[in-house]
């Protein structure tokens, strides 16, 4: 029952720390919030990419470190996406706002991707490194197709 309950407390601390709604002041600044937040996410995931690719030494300690930032700040874009942040400063396509449920369906994916890559920068094997970083730049990719414009 007590471990029960520090385990309910755990989620909902959980859920406070990375609200699913955040509240922005206004639309330009839920923009620039998730414009934010998926920079600091792409330039710690292509840290990795690079050294899966060969193209950057591969540093285990440093694969490690990005990768768990990535996870983190990948949680963080989507409450920037919210009703009425479909136009300003952004490439962000309206279809987002009209298929709410498919862009968050990669949201979500992502999001699972990305555990899957920290999880793999622990193990300190590049080929694990190389199939999680392929399956999350897949859901990368996937949604820029459908969601971003050019
Ligand atoms: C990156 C980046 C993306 C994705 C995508 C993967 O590093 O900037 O948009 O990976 O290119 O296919």
């Amino acid at each position: 029952m007590k471990k029960l309950s520090s385990l309910l407390l755990a989620a909902l601390v959980a859920s406070i720390a990375v609200p699913a709604v955040a509240q922005f002041a206004k639309a330009d600044d839920a923009i620039k919030y998730r414009k934010s937040a998926l920079f600091v996410m792409q330039q710690n995931f292509s840290r990795v990419a690079g050294m899966a690719a060969g193209k950057v030494p591969f540093d285990a300690k440093v694969a490690v470190e990005s990768a768990a930032v990535a996870e983190f700040v990948g949680k963080l874009p989507w409450a920037g996406f919210g009703p009425d942040t479909d136009m300003g400063d952004s490439k962000a396509k309206v279809e987002i706002w009209s298929n709410k449920a498919k862009f968050d369906d990669y949201a979500n994916k992502l999001q699972v991707e990305l555990a899957k890559l920290s999880a793999a920068t622990k193990t300190g094997n590049l080929d694990n490194i190389k199939v999680a970083v392929n399956a999350a730049g897949g859901v990368c990719k996937s949604c820029h197709d459908d969601f971003r414009a050019k």
